[in-house]
């Protein structure tokens, strides 16, 4: 089949998880083709099953705010026109599924039909997309997919709660080649960022409030003040500068590395300890099932789609918003013995893989098949 994969081709997590996608529709034979105003950052183009065009935005003086959704739309026409493309997988609900939409109509009007898978990620859902400006044109997208999938059974039930939704939702969650984390690393080079006594605590996220990277400093606080630790954050958002601040104000900054946006997740992963990850809303928490896929017990909040991948006392533990004295407790219980820690390293892993690409995927293609079939009965 040829698939064109609509993206928003920064470090989240939608963009991870459509990249990691395509990469894994190539290996199984089809011809993949990301449409996006930017290559992916996960996506090496190294297989002739996959292509990149990148939609330009020109600028005209007279906008005050550029059209993109105009271009992206025009774009996936004369695409699917020059390559064939038998089907659109829309990731993230705006403006992705509003331009690809747009797109079936034009295309529609010279008589090609294309279906449109749309993938909802959670923000498109539970912040962004509510918002009363977005809300029709979002229900509006989405009930005019040709088919719907959510990431979790949470942000299914909080779409259908927000919404008046009369499409299905299919629930297809996000998933990790657990192949590429079988201890990939012969040597973490741990001693580059720890003293052999200090355990290693990681925070993934794009430094949103909504991550509640307070939090994370706090829980760390305490944490490090029962154990000698060390905190490595990795990302980049609008809380850094304050989450620096609040080191410095702490006494703590020495332990707190703030590493930037990566491409070595793996490696950063291969010498942590346990992943802090205390939001205050989560459709499923990506970085929670890479964390564990590499043998790093999770230490979360209980929201959105976070109980469906981090199982309570097997691959971390769970606790309410904000309860950061809950969560610290937990850390500890954790670190504070290497045969509880190796116990839940090893557990962490064993409920990842119940996410592995091989197990996932496929439930995308069978959607593909019933996308199709829909435009035949149509
Ligand atoms: O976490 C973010 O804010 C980024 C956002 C995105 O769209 O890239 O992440 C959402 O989609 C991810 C992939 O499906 C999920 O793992 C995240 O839980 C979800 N974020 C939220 O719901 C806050």
């Amino acid at each position: 089949m040829k698939i064109g994969i609509v993206c928003y081709p920064t470090f989240g997590g939608s963009g991870v998880v459509a990249t990691e996608l395509g990469i894994s529709l190539a290996e199984h034979g089809h011809e993949v083709h990301f449409i996006t105003y930017k290559q992916p950052v996960r996506l090496e183009l190294i297989s002739h099953h996959i292509h990149y065009h990148e939609v330009s935005v020109p600028d005209y003086p007279l906008f005050h705010y550029q059209p993109y959704e105009l271009a992206l739309s025009s774009k996936l026409v004369d695409m699917v026109k020059l390559y064939k493309i038998d089907l659109l997988h829309v990731h993230y609900a705006i403006p992705h599924a509003y331009a690809g939409f747009m797109a079936k109509q034009m295309l529609q009007a010279e008589g090609i039909n294309v279906p449109m898978v749309t993938t909802l990620h959670g923000t498109d859902i539970t912040l962004v997309g509510n918002h009363p400006f977005y809300k029709p044109a979002v229900t509006f997208s989405i009930n005019n997919s040709d088919v719907v999938t959510s990431v979790s059974q949470s942000l299914k039930d909080d779409t259908l709660r927000l919404f008046n939704i009369t499409n299905e939702i299919d629930v297809v969650p996000n998933f990790i080649d657990i192949s590429k984390h079988v201890n990939p690393y012969t040597d973490c080079q741990r001693e580059l960022m720890a003293e052999p006594h200090e355990r290693i605590i990681t925070h993934i996220s794009n430094l949103r409030p909504v991550k509640r990277t307070f939090d994370v400093i706090e829980i760390f606080d305490r944490i490090n003040k029962k154990i000698p630790s060390r905190l490595l954050i990795v990302g980049d958002g609008p809380d850094k500068s304050a989450m620096e601040s609040m080191c410095i104000q702490k006494g703590i900054h020495e332990q707190v590395a703030f590493l930037g946006n990566s491409n070595e997740v793996g490696k950063i992963l291969c010498f942590s300890d346990l992943f802090l990850l205390p939001s205050e809303k989560e459709s499923f928490g990506l970085a929670a099932l890479e964390a564990m896929a590499s043998g790093v017990p999770v230490i979360s909040s209980d929201t959105g789609g976070l109980p469906e991948v981090n199982e309570h006392g097997i691959s971390g533990y769970l606790s309410k918003v904000g309860d950061i004295d809950d969560m610290a407790q937990n850390a500890i219980s954790i670190l504070s013995s290497s045969s509880e820690l190796e116990k839940f390293k090893k557990q962490a892993k064993e409920v990842a893989a119940k996410f592995d690409t091989k197990l996932i995927v496929p439930k995308y293609e069978e959607l593909y098949e019933k996308a199709m079939s829909h435009l035949v009965q149509v």
